[in-house]
């Protein structure tokens, strides 16, 4: 008995493991029909519910995205909001089929806790929002302040990094929710708070009474690739989503909208035929139909509508695209070929 008893244990531990393996996210989305996508609690641009009391966002889009991969319909999304704490635990923990929610690519969490990154949707840094009447003009002259800074991000690690390489004496208030911090900060409890540059400019922009009485400070001190998330042990699922991210940048590489992809399917173009799934479709690798990419671009958009549409200069953010712009134009998005 005492021989098997390894054995037994083994035997038990990959079958208490086997969820989380063997590529099951992608049969179990289909089976349930509809896709479980982890995001923000509320954080307008990124995710969070419009005035219809839709969900809406560049991270909501990708979710979005996916279920028109999955199920040629862009509704077929359940969203489940996620604070800073709860995220990556909903992730391992299968409650979430995939995290779309600002979150940052780094190595420990990538190869140190069960999760894997499949593709950046904004390239991020993180920076200091303070009152406009404090005159301060940058980062170095905050020594001496205190901060409000949320827990469990990677924005707690990145302060105090920064305080120590530049010799500053930064007092961080640790908060843990994301209400209560932006309540501190504003309230006047600390003199700046740090996060992404994104959220700091949708805070501004959707929590202040008069976003002109914050400047975003000019320096980011870290970087931040914020991407979506996978289990690991689950292949399939994992191309699925990072090949859809790529669609998206694919399609405006190639110019085709939601406006105009009938149009385009009508081209000669042998690119355009395997992308929108017209002849030479890519759809089987992936599991899923021909028309994948096409679904997702008539239904959401390529990236660059998305971004326009959630974040860009005529959104509420008026954020530049910046390093988010295509790399053919001078920023870092790229779409790995679709062939
Ligand atoms: N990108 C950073 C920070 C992202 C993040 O979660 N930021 C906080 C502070 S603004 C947040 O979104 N909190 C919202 C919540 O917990 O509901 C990370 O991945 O750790």
């Amino acid at each position: 008995m005492k021989r098997f008893f390894p054995w037994i244990v083994g035997l038990f531990l990959l079958v208490i493991n086997l969820p989380a393996q063997a590529g099951t996210t992608f049969e179990s989305v289909k089976a349930r029909g509809v896709l479980v996508c982890g995001v923000h609690t509320g954080l307008g641009g990124f995710g969070a519910p419009d005035a219809k009391g839709e969900w809406a966002g560049l991270d909501v889009d990708v979710c979005r995205a996916v279920a028109s991969a999955v199920f040629g319909d862009a509704k077929k999304v359940r969203f489940v909001p996620l604070s800073a704490q709860q995220r990556l635990t909903a992730l391992q923990s299968g409650e979430v089929d995939l995290l779309s929610r600002n979150t940052t690519w780094t190595m420990t969490r990538d190869a140190g806790s069960g999760l894997l990154f499949s593709a950046v949707n904004f390239y991020d840094g993180q920076g200091f929002l303070v009152a406009r009447k404090l005159g301060v003009k940058n980062a170095k002259d905050l020594n001496g302040a205190t901060i409000c800074v949320q827990t469990g991000t990677t924005t707690e690690l990145n302060l105090a990094d920064f305080a120590r390489a530049n010799r500053l004496d930064l007092k961080p208030v640790t908060i843990e929710s994301f209400e209560e911090s932006v309540g501190a900060f504003m309230s006047g409890r600390c003199d700046a708070l740090t996060s992404d540059g994104s959220q700091l400019a949708a805070i501004r922009a959707n929590q202040a009474a008069n976003p002109d009485d914050y400047v975003i400070l000019p320096e980011r001190i870290s970087k931040e690739p914020l991407a979506t998330a996978v289990r690991q042990g689950d292949d399939q699922w994992f191309n699925l989503v990072k090949w859809t991210f790529f669609a998206m940048v694919e399609a405006e590489e190639r110019g085709v909208t939601s406006a105009n992809v009938d149009e385009m399917a009508k081209s000669a173009d042998p690119n355009l035929q395997r992308l929108l799934g017209v002849s030479g479709g890519l759809g089987k690798s992936l599991g899923v139909d021909d028309k994948w990419a096409y679904n997702l671009i008539k239904q959401v958009g390529n990236y660059g509508e998305s971004y326009e549409r959630n974040v860009g200069k005529k959104s509420k953010l008026q954020l530049d695209r910046g390093l988010n712009e295509l790399w053919s134009k001078g920023g870092l998005m790229y779409a790995m070929p679709l062939r």
